[in-house]
Order: structure tokens, then sequence, then C-alpha cells
């Protein structure tokens, strides 16, 4: 029989406004690396909404869209397994795409999800403000138990901050969670929050057997109809 490489599958999720950081946030956890050019994680998928007859498959670490035949994007996530309390943790880890087009497929990433990072810019005030938005569309789309947290990046630009730490401080008292200020690019507090992240599922998961390793993200509005297979 084959040996088992981990004794836990969490699900985690990023979300938040476009260009707040999610996807250096991850890059900066699973691979220790930052890059400054900004691709938006929209620009690799946006054919997926216009292409009609779109099939999408999985393999190794990523979702395929294909379309009459031809790769038309991918969208992806990353896998992290870390070590707490004894027990071996495999993170899959999705990002997804922050600008409002695209919602309705970011959506459909919240079924199944065990833990949400939801993600500011503290040089961006509308991010902030955005994110009793967010929490209400976790309210609305994700699992009741899903176990959030507050990540407000960028936080080595303290000369162009403007949202205060109190002020994150205080909408994740309001509501419950936690809270750390982060940087992607200076790394700081990024492993920080995925691990207590974590740990905080952890806490609330019974003790039994991995979950299934497939990946279900059909469904839901917008990409029903989507055939999916695992190509391995
Ligand atoms: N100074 C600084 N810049 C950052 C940090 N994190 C991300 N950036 C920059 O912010 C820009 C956007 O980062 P992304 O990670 O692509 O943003 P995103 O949230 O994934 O955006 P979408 O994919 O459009 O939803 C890039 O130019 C990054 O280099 C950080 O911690 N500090
Ligand atoms: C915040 O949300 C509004 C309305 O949903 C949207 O138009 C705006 O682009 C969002 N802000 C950012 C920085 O993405
Ligand atoms: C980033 O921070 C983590 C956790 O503190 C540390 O293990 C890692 O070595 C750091 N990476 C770099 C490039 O300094
Ligand atoms: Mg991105």
């Amino acid at each position: 029989m084959a040996k088992k490489t981990y004794d836990l599958l969490f699900k985690l999720l990023l979300i938040g406004d476009s260009g707040v950081g999610k996807t250096c946030v991850l890059f900066r956890f699973s691979d220790d690396a930052f890059n400054t050019t900004f691709i938006s994680t929209i620009g690799r998928i946006i054919l997926l909404k216009e292409a009609n007859a779109i099939r999408e498959y999985r393999c190794h670490e990523r979702v395929h869209m294909v379309c009459n035949n031809a790769e038309v994007g991918g969208i992806d996530f990353k896998i992290k397994t870390v070590e707490l309390q004894g027990k071996k943790i495999k993170l899959q880890i999705w990002d997804t795409a922050g600008q409002e087009r695209f919602h309705t497929i970011t959506t459909s990433y919240y079924r199944g999800a065990m833990g949400i990072m939801l993600v500011y810019d503290i040089t961006n005030a509308k991010s902030f403000e955005n994110i009793s938005k967010w929490l209400r569309n976790i309210d609305e789309h994700a699992n009741e138990d899903v176990e959030r947290m507050l990540l407000g990046n960028k936080c080595d630009m303290e000369d162009k901050r403007v949202v205060p730490k109190a002020k994150g401080e205080q909408i994740a008292r309001e509501h419950g969670i936690r809270f750390f200020e982060t940087s992607a690019k200076a790394n700081i507090s990024i492993e920080k929050a995925f691990l207590t992240l974590a740990e905080d599922i952890l806490r609330k998961t019974p003790v039994k057997e991995p979950n299934s390793e497939n990946v279900d993200i059909s469904g839901g509005s917008g990409v029903t109809g989507w055939k999916s297979k695992c190509c391995s």
C-alpha cells in the first residue's frame, strides 16, 4: 500500500481587490520569492468567460482551460505541506482574481474552502473599504464554519500608508477574526499568517482520514456546465 505523505488536507483561498498582493503573498509563502511586475491574475483567465464550449481539466498543480482543443488559460493553486502538532498538513492554496467582472467565478471557489485569507492593501483606502463587501460575499457563498483571516498587505510601504493599523484591528475584532499586517515584498508575517490559519482550522478539525485530493471547482454561478477530469 502506498504510504500517505500527509495526514490532513486543508483547502485555503485568497480573496480581495485586484492589486492588493494576493498572488505575491501566495508566492512568498510557497516559493519564498517576490516579483515586482504586476501581472493581474485576471489576465490569465480572461478568455475563460469569453470562450464558448470551454472545457477544464486538472493536471498536477494547475487547472487548465481548454477551448476547441487550444489551451486558453489556467488557474493556479499552490501546495505546501507543513507540520503542526505532529501532523503533516497539506495546504492547497487557491489564488483568485480580484477584478469585479470575475467575481462570479471567484465565488465558485468558495465551496469547500476551509480557510479564507481576505487581503487589502494598506496604501489603498478603497481596497480596505471593500473588505466589508468581501466579508458579505463570504457569508453568502462560503461554508458557514470557514475560518477567516484579515491581512493588511504591503506594510513595508509605511510612507504610503493610508489605512491605520487600528482600523484593520477594529474590523477584524468586529467580525471575530484574526488580523495581521503583512508584506510579501519584505517577507513580514506571511508564514506566520498561513501557519496561524492552518492551526485554527486544525483546532476545530475532528481526527479523521485525509480528504479526497480531488478538488471540484465546477458548479456555482457562472461556471455550471463545465466538465472536469483529472489527468492522473
Ligand atoms: N511594496 C509591496 N508591493 C507589493 C506587495 N505585495 C504585492 N506587491 C505589488 O503589488 C502589485 C500587485 O500584486 P499581485 O500579487 O499581483 O496582486 P493581486 O491581489 O494578485 O491582484 P489580482 O491578481 O489582479 O487580483 C505587484 O506589482 C506587486 O509587486 C508588498 O508586500 N509590498
Ligand atoms: C471595490 O469595489 C467596487 C464595487 O464593487 C469596485 O468597483 C472597485 O473596483 C473595488 N476596488 C478595487 C480597488 O478593486
Ligand atoms: C522569509 O521568512 C520566513 C519565516 O520567517 C523564513 O523562514 C525565510 O527564510 C524568509 N525568507 C527570506 C528570503 O529571507
Ligand atoms: Mg493575482
